[in-house]
């Protein structure tokens, strides 16, 4: 029985398309930079957004109309699946990323949310043997269920630490089972309310641990998978551990994790954080830890996480140089972790937000492969810092200069001449090859 039976297989069109199911601008085959778009881009679907979510907010239910409704519990979850891969297949999207609590309801115990797991996920695998869909990643819900109020891994309560580690083992023998290209861990509750009953240097020593504890693991089972963490710097918690990719990176590195993790980067998230999106993947890239991308975007009205659609070209953009830049994303994607918004509540508005998504990163993928081919930015950067790759310049950077040989340098010099920055100069070019 189909889910969607309003909604064929969406194709490319070209854009003078006028087909609100039809691609415009994505399309999968095309080769840009030596690359098929869709091998490029490894777009993802989010299963809490997209099948398990209703469209509440906190003054109201759900608004969302849904082809599984009318079900419950496992029955639910399996009119989920059978749906899901259905939309993807549509879509023509290749990969998906889930919680393991958006995919299968809790037991009563650990044993039994397990056991429902373990149905979900084999019907997971049969799909998976007949359609061409991978799955990104998969990660924990260590924040909805009420026993992580104090946090999970950084709880107050070592029993709540303990049940997040069995639930981390299980969620990478998960992955395993279902070849999961990497393994997510959000911090949702891992912060703090207030220093007056925080043991912080104990919280952040725990967190240590837990990760060291999920990498012996992963390597005991044989789980291959990239280990990512998502920065986030608010919501729910109030001050965040994992506040952007800087505080994230300065903790891996303090506790010896570097090598082991990257970075999966949510452009909701960078804004909340104070940060653009290009400047969360720009630190991630330079310290070679931009792992995979949640594509979303905030309101600049509203000071919470959103989690729109990306359709914002200008942001895209820059955020696909950076990618471009990076040599693309190796074992990770581009997650739609997004939702239509409560007044979009028909089934059809699923399939137009993820084409909305996908063509805008397309053309975000374009434009950013133009400019890297007409060095546009190159340029701009290499005659801003012309005066690093000759003389004195030259000896900074290579380490031949100190103090003296400075201050020798410079101490007769007279006045110094500087060159204009050319901003406004160089929006307007980005404008002309985004528009
Ligand atoms: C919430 C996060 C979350 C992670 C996965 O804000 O974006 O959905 O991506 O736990
Ligand atoms: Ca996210
Ligand atoms: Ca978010």
């Amino acid at each position: 029985m189909s889910a969607f039976k309003n909604v064929g297989t969406i194709q490319y069109e070209g854009k003078e398309s006028k087909n609100p199911l039809a691609f415009k601008h994505y399309n999968p085959d095309e080769i840009v930079l030596g690359r098929r778009m869709e091998d490029y881009l490894r777009f993802a679907c989010a299963y809490w957004h997209t099948f398990t979510g209703e469209g509440s907010d906190p003054f109201g239910v759900g608004t969302a109309i849904r082809p599984w409704h009318g079900t419950s519990g496992l029955d639910l979850a399996k009119a989920r699946v059978e749906a899901s891969f259905e939309f993807y297949e549509k879509l023509g999207i290749p990969f998906f990323c889930f919680h393991d609590r958006d995919i299968a309801p809790e037991g009563a115990t650990l044993r039994e949310t397990n056991k429902n797991l373990d149905v979900i996920v084999a019907m997971m695998k049969d799909y998976m043997k007949t359609s061409k869909v991978k799955l990104l990643w998969n990660t924990a819900n260590m924040f909805s269920n009420p026993r992580f109020v104090h946090g999970a891994a950084t709880t107050s309560n070592a029993d709540v630490f303990a049940y997040a580690a069995a639930q981390v083992k299980k969620g990478l023998e998960t992955g395993l089972e279902l070849g999961s290209e990497n393994y997510v861990f959000w911090g949702g509750r891992e912060g703090y309310e207030s220093l007056l009953n925080t043991n912080m240097k104990l919280e952040l020593d725990n967190l240590a641990r837990f990760f060291h504890m999920a990498i012996a693991y992963a390597d005991e089972i044989g789980y291959k998978g990239q280990f990512l963490i998502e920065p986030k710097p608010k919501e729910p918690s109030k001050h965040q551990y994992d506040f952007d990719a800087a505080t994230t990176i300065a903790f891996l590195k303090s506790y010896g994790l570097e090598d082991r993790f990257k970075l999966n980067i949510e452009a909701n998230h960078a804004t909340l954080a104070g940060h653009t999106f290009e400047h969360e993947l720009h630190v991630s890239r330079i310290n070679g830890m931009l792992g995979s991308i949640d594509a979303n975007q905030g309101d600049t009205l509203l000071g919470w996480d959103t989690d729109e659609f990306p359709t914002d070209l200008y942001s895209v953009t820059l955020a696909m140089y950076e990618i471009v830049q990076n040599g693309g994303l190796g074992s990770g994607g581009v997650n739609f972790d997004a939702k239509v918004r409560r007044q979009s509540f028909e089934a059809e508005d699923l399939f137009f937000a993820h084409i909305a998504g996908m063509d805008t990163f397309a053309r975000g993928l374009k434009v950013a492969a133009k400019l890297v081919e007409d060095k546009v930015l190159e340029n701009v950067l290499a005659d801003r810092y012309a005066s690093f790759s000759e003389g004195i310049g030259l000896d900074i950077v290579n380490g031949k200069a100190d103090f003296k040989s400075l201050e020798a340098y410079i101490i007769d010099k007279g006045e110094i001449v500087n060159k204009s920055g050319r901003l406004e100069q160089i929006r307007a070019t980005l404008n002309d090859y985004i528009f």
